[in-house]
């Protein structure tokens, strides 16, 4: 009887420890293959380059993002310009490359920007 409370009990942990790592990832993680031959987005000069980028739609792509501005920014895709649906928001990064993986998309056009500075904008583009 001790046993089965014993295995009960670490049942109930693991269930709370995966039910708080669940929670504490903000960002959807990406099941399946990931195309790590994403575009590259760099930040420059507070504004990001190419400010239209392309990727294929219904897969997960790494996007790689070279920030090479002192100042801190990220990649932050949202659904719209109205910033309210999350979609991937990657690390603030100063001077410095960070990859990020965009979970399997269905066609359309989404916003992106940098969080820190919310005039510094984009367009990801899924065909
Ligand atoms: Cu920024």
């Amino acid at each position: 009887m001790k046993r089965l409370l014993l295995t009960l009990g670490l049942v109930a942990i693991a269930a709370i420890g995966a039910a708080c790592s669940s929670s504490a990832a903000a960002r959807p993680v990406p099941s399946g293959p990931v195309d790590a031959n994403g575009p590259t987005i760099v930040a420059k000069d507070m504004a990001f380059s190419p400010a239209t980028v392309e990727i294929a739609a219904n897969k997960n792509v790494t996007i790689h993002f070279d920030n090479q501005d002192s100042a801190p920014h990220n990649v932050a895709i949202y659904k719209d310009a109205s910033a309210s649906e999350k979609i991937s928001v990657g690390d603030v990064v100063s001077s410095s490359k960070k990859d990020q993986v965009v979970p399997a998309l269905a066609a359309g056009s989404y916003f992106f920007r940098c969080d820190v500075h919310t005039n510094m904008t984009g367009t990801l583009l899924v065909k």
